[in-house]
């Protein structure tokens, strides 16, 4: 008799027609609907899987897992993955995925559009015309900031934070990056960017932008100290995560004129935005679509499949999964499939 097919569960509906080929290898459990899957619903769809395709929406960390005896393999679709515990799910043997490189391009041209918006008040302006304010053209009326000629402090220098640097060349900007690490100078002099301390990148920059990854070392990295140092008129852009800006100390300092704007993308606890945020004039407010085009978006499910089928061990990469998070696991998972094929 022929054995059962691994079992996969699909956590949210994606793109039907990428997310088909995981059948020709699984038993797929697919999500018709977008959920809300509270963490004792993920710990049951896991319970008899050996691999899951999830979103940031599913947070897996030991307690997901603990009942999960077959799961192998958990692809993420999306390039940060602060959504996995990645300790507890290598300490249980289970290859985790992302999906980087596949969003960069689109990533950085929404940032730059989200810096854009923010420093141009683009967004308020069209609430205010549509609000039927615009009585008479005045010279004085929604001035901003330029971009052109003045100082972006990138903070987070991963292929996104690169790209968004790139495009400023295009601006005339002089770019400020700080990061965990110094970046070669080669890759600096291709950036047009100069490596600052964060403090020093704060008071310099007219415009700061968040594209680093979100880890409990960075929580409230932008919190009332790190506001104080920035200049009045700079305005903030957070397309990384919500947790690493005090939401607070942030509306705080948009109301009482201690930053001039801000534009986030993502949020401390998504879908919530805080009221503050929402009665603020000077803040643009997205719903985390930084990667949203379609063909990144499609890119990314794609490669999360492949990560997914190779990870379980078939396909034509079985056991080398394009991108994986924890490669140590894959290591151990991928002698494990040799010695089985070789075995067979
Ligand atoms: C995704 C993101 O849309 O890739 C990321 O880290 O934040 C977004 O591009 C999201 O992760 C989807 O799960």
């Amino acid at each position: 008799m022929a054995e059962p097919r691994p079992r996969v569960w699909v956590s949210q509906p994606l793109f039907d027609d990428i997310v088909g080929r995981l059948a020709a290898h699984f038993d797929v459990r697919s999500t018709a609907e977008v959920t809300e899957h509270p963490p004792e619903a993920i710990a049951v769809a896991l319970r008899d899987c050996a691999g899951a395709l999830v979103t940031l929406n599913e947070r897996i960390g030991a307690p997901e897992i603990a009942g999960a005896t077959q799961l192998r393999a958990i692809a993420n679709v999306g390039v940060g993955y602060n959504n996995l515990d990645i300790a507890a799910l290598t300490q249980a043997g289970i290859v985790a995925t992302n999906t980087p490189d596949v969003l960069t391009e689109t990533t950085a041209d929404f940032g730059f559009a989200l810096l854009m918006a923010t420093a141009r008040r683009i967004t308020e302006a069209e609430r205010w015309l549509r609000d039927g304010q615009w009585q008479q053209w005045s010279f004085g009326t929604l001035l901003g900031a330029d971009l052109h000629g003045s100082t972006l402090g990138i903070v987070g220098m991963g292929r996104i934070g690169q790209g968004i640097a790139r495009r400023a060349r295009g601006f005339d900007m002089r770019v400020l990056y700080h990061n965990r690490s110094r970046l070669p100078e080669t890759v600096e002099r291709a950036c047009g960017a100069v490596y600052a301390g964060f403090d020093d990148l704060l008071a310099q920059a007219d415009h700061v932008l968040l594209v680093l990854p979100y880890s409990p070392q960075v929580h409230h990295l932008v919190d009332a100290a790190a506001l104080s140092k920035m200049k009045p008129t700079a305005t903030l852009v957070n397309i990384a995560r919500g947790g690493l800006v005090d939401e607070v100390a942030l509306s705080d300092a948009l109301a009482n004129g201690r930053l001039a704007a801000a534009g986030l993308d993502v949020y401390e606890d998504e879908p919530a935005v805080r009221p503050e945020l929402l009665a603020l004039r000077n803040v643009v407010l997205t719903p985390h679509i930084a990667s949203a085009s379609l063909a990144t978006r499609r890119a990314m499910v794609s490669l999360a499949v492949d990560n997914l089928i190779a990870a379980l061990g078939a396909g034509p990469d079985a056991g080398h999964p394009p991108t994986p998070v924890n490669p140590d696991v894959l290591s151990a998972a991928a002698k494990a499939i040799t010695a089985k094929r070789q075995g067979a």
